[in-house]
């Protein structure tokens, strides 16, 4: 009897491991399921397009505001003399994402994405979505000291 208490001991100690060490799944960082739908859906006729310049070290403009269900093309420009990053893995997940269209170079397609980097000298990558969950997300450059030097914006989705 006192070998089995201490079997179920081990085995009850085993299992509160294992709930220590599994990580939450996907607690507030989930990404928008639904996505293939709200792009079908989507009127591309009235689609808007904003550009962002990238330079060293700004987002031009820093702040841009979206609307919630408004089909955009989103296109990064970098005109300065580095590679630069648009990070934003929040905004990327409050998104419906049709594509990301590198001009001359063909489409990619994924339910989201965490990071775009542009290429030095007018590399442009352009993203088509669609906006769907409201709030206020930062953008950044993660490469070298770029972020410290400016290179933060801010996305809001109203
Ligand atoms: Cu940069």
């Amino acid at each position: 009897m006192k070998n089995l208490n201490s079997v179920c001991k081990n085995i009850m100690l085993v299992f509160a491991l294992m709930l220590l060490l599994t990580p939450p799944v996907w607690s507030g960082d989930d990404y928008v399921r639904n996505a293939k739908e709200i792009v079908k859906a989507a009127d591309w006729k009235t689609m808007k397009t904003v550009t962002i310049e990238i330079d060293e070290h700004s987002y031009d403009p820093e702040k841009v505001v979206f609307k919630v269900g408004q089909p955009y093309k989103l296109e990064l420009k970098n005109v300065g003399e580095k590679k630069h990053y648009f990070t934003a893995p929040e905004f990327y997940r409050s998104i419906a994402t049709r594509k990301v269209q590198a001009n001359r170079d063909g489409e990619i397609k994924a339910p989201y994405f965490l990071a775009l980097e542009m290429m030095a000298n007018g590399g442009q990558l352009d993203i088509y979505f669609v906006p769907v969950k409201k709030g206020s997300y930062v953008v950044y450059c993660t490469i070298d000291d770029h972020r410290q030097e400016g290179m933060e914006g801010m996305l809001v989705i109203n």
